[in-house]
């Protein structure tokens, strides 16, 4: 376990009463990373190996009993959901972007938190069902079932995507940052059929294009995608 390198470009608010322990493979991690990056707030950064067991420490247990990461503590605050940490601090920190990230207007947020709960609700049990046993017990591939609500899952997001650029309208909303850390890894366990999903296929591509992506999604995207191929003998192509 150790602080990670800044990916801060040091011109944002710095807050170096919050730490951020995470692990740049986990999805969550890097939601909470691109909005943090997305918000330029700068925050301390603690790497935690999940393969050595070390977000199952006696002193990780004792802030978070799911022994789940992303991990945020703003002096006695801990918060362990990385969809609640990324709202936290956009609404607590003032940033200049916040406004538009995670907008005022009920019904423009109401938005946002329908997506942000599907991804909660729909897309993360998915990712954990396909990539846990893969990682943790010596499965080598997406099961058919597990593809397949995978599938319907973007079929979903197909629907939920018509007529909409992003979330929130032409740029992108902190319920955009929080899917795309999902939908980002899902594509590297089945990958999202341009043809079949061109609302998804373009969405995806528009936020890999975000300054925030590449800073904070990027490299755990590679580092993922790298582990799951030394474990399946599958290399993908799609990060
Ligand atoms: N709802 C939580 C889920 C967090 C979660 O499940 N994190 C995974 C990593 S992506 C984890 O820590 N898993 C524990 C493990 O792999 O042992 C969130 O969105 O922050």
């Amino acid at each position: 376990m150790g602080l990670s390198a800044s990916r801060a470009s040091g011109v944002g608010n710095n807050l170096k009463h919050c730490t951020l322990w995470k692990a740049d493979r986990s999805p969550a991690c890097r939601a909470v990373m691109m909005a943090l990056d997305a918000l330029d707030l700068n925050i301390n950064e603690v790497d935690v190996n999940m393969d050595k067991g070390e977000h199952r420490s006696p002193e990780m247990i004792v802030m978070n009993p799911l022994q789940t990461l992303p991990i945020l503590k703003d002096r006695n605050l801990i918060l362990n959901d990385s969809n609640a940490i990324a709202t936290y601090m956009a609404t607590r920190y003032w940033s200049p972007h916040a406004s538009k990230l995670l907008p005022s207007d009920p019904g423009a947020r109401a938005m946002i938190d329908q997506f942000m709960f599907f991804n909660s609700n729909v897309l993360y049990p998915r990712y954990k069902e396909a990539a846990h046993p893969i990682l943790y017990k010596n499965c080598r591939y997406v099961p058919p079932n597990t593809m397949c609500d995978i599938q319907c899952a973007y079929a979903d997001l197909e629907k939920m995507l018509q007529g909409r650029m992003f979330i929130g309208g032409s740029s992108p909303s902190m319920g955009d940052i929080m899917l795309i850390a999902t939908v980002s890894t899902l594509n590297i366990l089945v990958p999202i059929d341009q043809i079949e999903f061109p609302r998804v296929s373009s969405w995806v591509h528009r936020m890999s294009e975000e300054m925030f992506y590449t800073t904070a999604n990027k490299k755990g995207l590679c580092e993922f995608a790298r582990r799951l191929g030394e474990l399946t003998g599958v290399q993908s192509t799609k990060d």
